[in-house]
């Protein structure tokens, strides 16, 4: 430990305990994002440490983009480190070596990086695959879990099965080659945040592999395990602040990262394969996920939503600044008390509004510089877990969903400023959107989009005035805090 002076944060430095030589490739990761090197990486890390060494070191791959990662990883030698910020006071600055390889097979890949990534997919020692590739890597239709067939993406390995290059034709590609070799499935788990992300992740899986084989698809829906799972830790994207901050600690690293010190991951236990023995490290082995999914959904990532789109439009750019500002405080814990606790059944032993202080503790973590644009983006693929399924749920008990219906006119006005370039939208359905938010009745144009809100919202009138009171209100910071107090009541 490094004692702190003024400014200096308590650092508790973990190392690598094992050897290189002493471990092997038995997950292949898609998606080597920030989030994945601070959270299932350093999971797996604690399993090889306790083992000294083991089968169940990760190569991990890019699909899309981002070369830069695995250049620096390789350059790093595959070590980085991760800076656990408890609070701005208390660090832990952990070595991580479970990634073993990795690979970049995105655009700009000659060819060779996609032969690689199919060959390990493809090798009998690959047992699981876990994925972080966002809820657009699925390329399912938000609303009603549909595999989006007109995406090119999706045309293109439809066109090419055995070229793919989304996720969803990788692993149909990968299992289409295991299937004629003889060498059983590997078990696919979904590490995105997203209800049933197991289920959805095989429905896109089988659906895919059913445009090029229904034997193949039979068996894919038969023979692979698709757990399903939550995972959960605040892991922003990296800026030249952050790689500074760490430069402080000592840390010179392009690959290393910043997140908080919480870390859960809720698994479905069902790896015909065989797994890390994960839970002595804390990840918790459930039968059922779904309740936890849908806590962290509606409670953790809700609220963010809420603060991406209301924070900018009261002049606040991060989290922890959104949540200093009393008056969104106390609106994010009304929001999660009154309206998606209400949505919510827990195993008895999971106290809802403990939870309920813990996240708003986590956002308060001004370590992390969380920045709301950040979350802002892909609303279309995040607002029917998020909102809006709970929101069918209390409007179906009758019950008010204030909160809930400002975030939703927060996220229109965020595209209403859009489509008059006052600021940029960063999200796949984006082309649909902006042509939505430039008609007459912008409002009526997005609650239209059938593809993220449910038919049944258009019916209500009641709600549709409440909807242009909340989006009216929203034009000035000073009507905003007035519209809230009345919300608050
Ligand atoms: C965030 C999540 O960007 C977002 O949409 O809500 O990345 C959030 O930080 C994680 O789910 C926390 O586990």
């Amino acid at each position: 430990m490094t004692p702190a002076d003024d400014n200096s944060p308590t650092v508790t430095r973990v190392p690598g305990t094992y050897r290189p030589a002493d471990i092997s490739t038995g997950i292949v990761h898609l998606g080597l994002g920030a989030f994945h090197r601070a959270h299932q990486a350093v999971y797996i890390e604690q399993v090889l440490q306790r083992h000294g060494g083991g089968p169940w070191a990760i190569c991990s791959a890019n699909i899309r983009s981002n070369m830069r990662v695995v250049e620096e990883l390789e350059y790093q030698q595959f070590s980085y480190h991760v800076a656990e910020y408890a609070d701005q006071q208390h660090v832990t600055l952990r070595q991580v070596n479970a990634i073993a390889s990795a690979i970049y097979a995105g655009e700009g890949d000659n060819g060779s990086g996609h032969a690689a990534l199919l060959d390990i997919l493809s090798a009998a020692t690959t047992r699981i695959v876990t994925l972080t590739v966002t809820e657009k890597g699925y390329y399912l239709i938000p609303a009603q879990q549909q595999l989006r067939l007109d995406d090119p993406a999706i045309a293109a390995d439809i066109a090419q099965p055995q070229q793919p290059h989304t996720a969803p034709g990788l692993l149909v590609e990968a299992l289409r080659r295991r299937r004629a070799a003889g060498i059983p499935p590997f078990t696919v788990l979904s590490c995105d945040n997203m209800p049933d992300n197991g289920k959805r992740c095989q429905m896109a899986v089988v659906q895919l592999a059913a445009q090029q084989d229904a034997g193949l698809a039979d068996w894919i829906a038969t023979e692979v395990a698709f757990p399903c799972s939550m995972v959960d830790r605040i892991v922003p994207a990296m800026t030249d602040a952050s790689l500074a901050t760490l430069r402080d600690l000592g840390c010179n690293e392009p690959a290393a990262i910043i997140c908080e010190a919480f870390s859960q991951w809720v698994v479905e236990d069902h790896f015909p394969q065989g797994r890390p023995d994960w839970e002595v490290d804390g990840v918790q082995m459930v039968a059922d996920v779904a309740p936890f999914e849908a806590m962290k959904l509606r409670m953790l990532n809700g609220s963010h939503s809420l603060l991406a789109y209301l924070g900018p439009l009261l002049g606040y750019a991060t989290v922890a600044e959104a949540v200093a500002d009393p008056q969104v405080c106390a609106l994010l814990r009304g929001y999660m008390l009154e309206e998606a606790k209400p949505t919510l059944s827990m195993p008895a032993d999971v106290d809802i509004d403990a939870y309920a202080d813990q996240l708003l503790a986590r956002f308060a973590n001004d370590s992390l510089h969380h920045q709301l644009r950040q979350i802002a983006m892909d609303g279309s693929q995040k607002l029917p877990q998020r909102w809006l399924a709970g929101m069918q749920q209390l409007r179906h008990d009758q019950l008010p969903c204030r909160r809930t219906e400002l975030g939703i006119a927060a996220w229109v006005m965020t595209v209403m400023q859009a489509s008059k370039g006052l600021l940029t939208l960063n999200d796949p359905m984006q082309a649909t959107l902006l042509a939505a938010a430039s008609e007459a009745d912008p409002l009526l144009a997005l609650l239209s989009v059938d593809a993220i809100f449910p038919a049944q919202l258009l019916q209500d009138q009641a709600l549709l005035v409440r909807l242009r009171e909340a989006l009216t209100a929203l034009s000035q910071p000073s009507t905003i805090r007035t519209f809230i107090a009345q919300l608050q009541g």
